[in-house]
């Protein structure tokens, strides 16, 4: 069995995802089971770094990256503004080990977390 994450089978086409959006380092699909209006998901290519915490650590500018690429996306697919939540850890949800951040966006409720 492979350990491959499901994110990289989706790069490599071995799992139907459209790639909605791409720069050098970082792709972006819908994730499978929305839970706003528009609810992507922002990924790196490598699955080298597990969650955002590691990928802060080891690799800074492919961090903001991601940020750079859910900034076009939430203005491409909504009015701009986005809600950006990176899952870190089982306990707080995180189901799938090659860190990705989630883009919500369109018609959110204006009452945010904290
Ligand atoms: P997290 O729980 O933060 O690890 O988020 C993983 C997300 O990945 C979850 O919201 C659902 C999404 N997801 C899992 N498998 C697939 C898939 O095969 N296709 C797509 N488009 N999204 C997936």
């Amino acid at each position: 069995m492979s350990d491959t994450s499901i994110f990289t089978r989706i790069l490599r086409g071995e799992i139907p995802a459209e790639i909605i959006a791409e720069t050098t380092n970082t792709f972006a699909i819908r994730d499978i089971a929305p839970q706003a209006p528009v609810h992507l998901l922002v990924i790196p290519k490598t699955e080298q770094y597990a969650d955002v915490v590691a990928l802060a650590e080891g690799d800074p500018a492919l961090l903001a990256e991601m940020v750079a690429l859910a900034d076009n996306l939430a203005a491409e697919h909504a009015d701009g503004d986005f809600r950006l939540v990176f899952n870190t850890g089982a306990g707080a949800g995180q189901t799938v080990f090659h860190v990705h951040a989630h883009v919500l966006a369109g018609g959110l409720d204006e009452k945010s977390v904290g």
